[in-house]
Parts: C-alpha cells; sequence; structure tokens
C-alpha cells in the first residue's frame, strides 16, 4: 500500500495504472460532491451531524414522520440545485470517453454525475431527483424546487417518497450484480471520497481486490479498507483525480 500527497510517486503509479487501463470502474461516494458544497454524511459538517439517519433514512421514519422526512429532502434538493459538478465529476467523464470499458458506480443521489456529463450510472442509493409512489408503485422523475407542496402524492392519490435507497432496504434490482460483475472484471477500480462503511456498496472494494484489480483509493482521510488498496492517495477528489488523467 503506497500512502502519498497528490506531489508523490504513488500518484506516478496510478496515473500509469490508468493510462494503460482498458477496462475501469469508479465507485464513488459523497466525498466527491464535497468540493460543489453538498454536504457529506458523517464527519465534521456531515448530514448526520444534525439529524439521527435512523429518524430520517428509514422506511420506519418515513411511516412515522413523511412530512418530516420530505421537508429534510427539499432542503436537500434546494441546496442540490445551486450546485454545480467539479473537476472529479469532469474528470469522470473524461475517463469515460477514454477506457473502453468503464463503469461508474455511484452511492449519490445527487445527479452532479448526470449533470457532468457521465453516460449509464450504477445508482446504488437511487436517485433524488426522482419519487416513487408507495401505493402503486410508480415512479418518475421531479427536479421541482422546492417541490410545490409537501408530502407530494402520485396521481393515483398514493403518497411519493424519495427515489433513493435507505436502510433496511434492498438496492435497486440486479445493480449489485452488475457492480460486481463490473469491478471484477475491470483492470483497476477508483474508490473515490467514501467513507467505506456502508454495505453492500462497501464490500465492492474487497471484491475487487480478491478478483486481482488494481484498486486506487482517493479520499481525504484514511477508510477501514486504506490499508488493502494498492495505493492510497490523500487528498480532494477535485485536486488528485485530474492529475492522474
Ligand atoms: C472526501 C472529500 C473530498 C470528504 N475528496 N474525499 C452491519 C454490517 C454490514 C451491513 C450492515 C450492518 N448493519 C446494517 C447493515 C446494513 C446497512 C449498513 O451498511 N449499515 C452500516 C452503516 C452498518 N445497509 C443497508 O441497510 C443497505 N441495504 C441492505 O443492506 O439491504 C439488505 C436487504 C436485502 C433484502 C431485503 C431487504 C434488505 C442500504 C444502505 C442505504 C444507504 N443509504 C444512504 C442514504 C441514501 C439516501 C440519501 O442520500 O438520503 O446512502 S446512507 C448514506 O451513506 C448514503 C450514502 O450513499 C452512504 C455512504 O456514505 P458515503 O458516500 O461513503 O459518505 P460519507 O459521508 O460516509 O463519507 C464521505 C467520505 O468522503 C469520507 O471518507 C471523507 O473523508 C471523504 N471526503 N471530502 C475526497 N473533497
Ligand atoms: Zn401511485
Amino acid at each position: 500500500m503506497e500512502e502519498v500527497s497528490p506531489n508523490a510517486p504513488g500518484l506516478e503509479c496510478a496515473r500509469d495504472w490508468l493510462t494503460r487501463a482498458t477496462s475501469l470502474a469508479v465507485l464513488t461516494g459523497a466525498g466527491i460532491s464535497a468540493e460543489s458544497g453538498v454536504p457529506t454524511f458523517r464527519g465534521a459538517g456531515g448530514l448526520w451531524r444534525d439529524h439521527k439517519p435512523e429518524d430520517l433514512a428509514t422506511p420506519e421514519a418515513f411511516a412515522r414522520n413523511p412530512l418530516l422526512v420530505w421537508e429534510w429532502y427539499n432542503w436537500r434538493r434546494e441546496r442540490l440545485a445551486q450546485a454545480q459538478p467539479n473537476a472529479a465529476h469532469h474528470a469522470l467523464v473524461k475517463l469515460e470517453i477514454r477506457v473502453a470499458r468503464f463503469t461508474l458506480i455511484t452511492q449519490n443521489v445527487d445527479g452532479l454525475d448526470d449533470r457532468a456529463g457521465s453516460g449509464k450510472i450504477l445508482k446504488l442509493h437511487g436517485d433524488i431527483w426522482r419519487l416513487r409512489c408507495t401505493a402503486c408503485g410508480a415512479n418518475w422523475p421531479d427536479r421541482r424546487v422546492p417541490l410545490p407542496k409537501l408530502p407530494p402524492h402520485c396521481g393515483c392519490g398514493g403518497l411519493a417518497r424519495p427515489g433513493v435507497v435507505w436502510f433496511g432496504e434492498p438496492l435497486p434490482e440486479g445493480m449489485m450484480k452488475e457492480a460486481e460483475h463490473a469491478v471484477s472484471s475491470a483492470e483497476v477500480v477508483l474508490v473515490i471520497g467514501t467513507s467505506a462503511v456502508v454495505y453492500p456498496a462497501a464490500g465492492l472494494i474487497p471484491y475487487a481486490k480478491h478478483a486481482g484489480a488494481k484498486v486506487i483509493e482517493i479520499n481525504t482521510e484514511d477508510t477501514p479498507y486504506s490499508g488493502m488498496v494498492d495505493c492510497a492517495l490523500r487528498g480532494a477528489a477535485g485536486a488528485v483525480l485530474p492529475r492522474l488523467l
């Protein structure tokens, strides 16, 4: 494991692997959007600091108080509407164009990868810009900010919920299998801005390593998997990632 500042030799090594790679999978978390002004979940200034996850990001919380949960999501949508993709999101689009077999796997629901121009994205935890009916199961995009009425409802009269994955809920059908296939068939796997504590997403890191991929982590801090990866680059994604291209 190499742990380096953005100027150290590990950066050269990671750049070399990326330059040669014909298959690349990227796993991102909230840290990639931090430089766009989007709060992360954990750590200083994180979204969980003022709210307990079990109060807001569980199906039980929504059943208890849909208005409270919707107020939180509406507030986040308002913040996101002001945010712009940053240099790291743009660098991923360049990599997608350059590398023959490329898969972007994100835990983020913020839509900044779409806005940067990324193509196919495996959104493991859903999309804050989609709504889903709790009665009939319909799901649809809705980018209105603020939403005109909270909580929103479906045309069928049922209560709508954010199109995201809460604790205790399964990920979208088949998506983990696709993600596992992508990381196990990639020569290089980039892991960017995730604390790697939420499963099953975090499990993709050891999965990639055991399948033989070179794993590069970009994060401002250590994670539980920093000791296992081939190269741990310490720094902000928007500063480090463009330097790997
Ligand atoms: C920077 C930076 C910069 C900052 N540059 N870096 C025990 C063991 C294993 C699993 C479990 C367990 N107990 C319970 C579980 C399961 C549970 C889980 O993992 N819990 C753990 C917390 C213990 N998982 C689930 O429930 C999942 N579902 C599931 O398991 O289903 C099973 C099932 C099967 C069949 C039927 C039914 C069920 C679902 C998980 C859903 C997670 N949802 C959330 C909310 C999404 C909606 C929303 O946004 O509101 O997803 S929680 C939240 O955490 C969000 C994120 O995607 C996710 C991961 O967070 P992320 O992205 O890593 O962000 P942070 O803030 O944690 O980290 C940011 C990082 O960036 C830090 O490292 C910084 O250092 C770094 N950083 N600036 C680079 N500029
Ligand atoms: Zn409905």
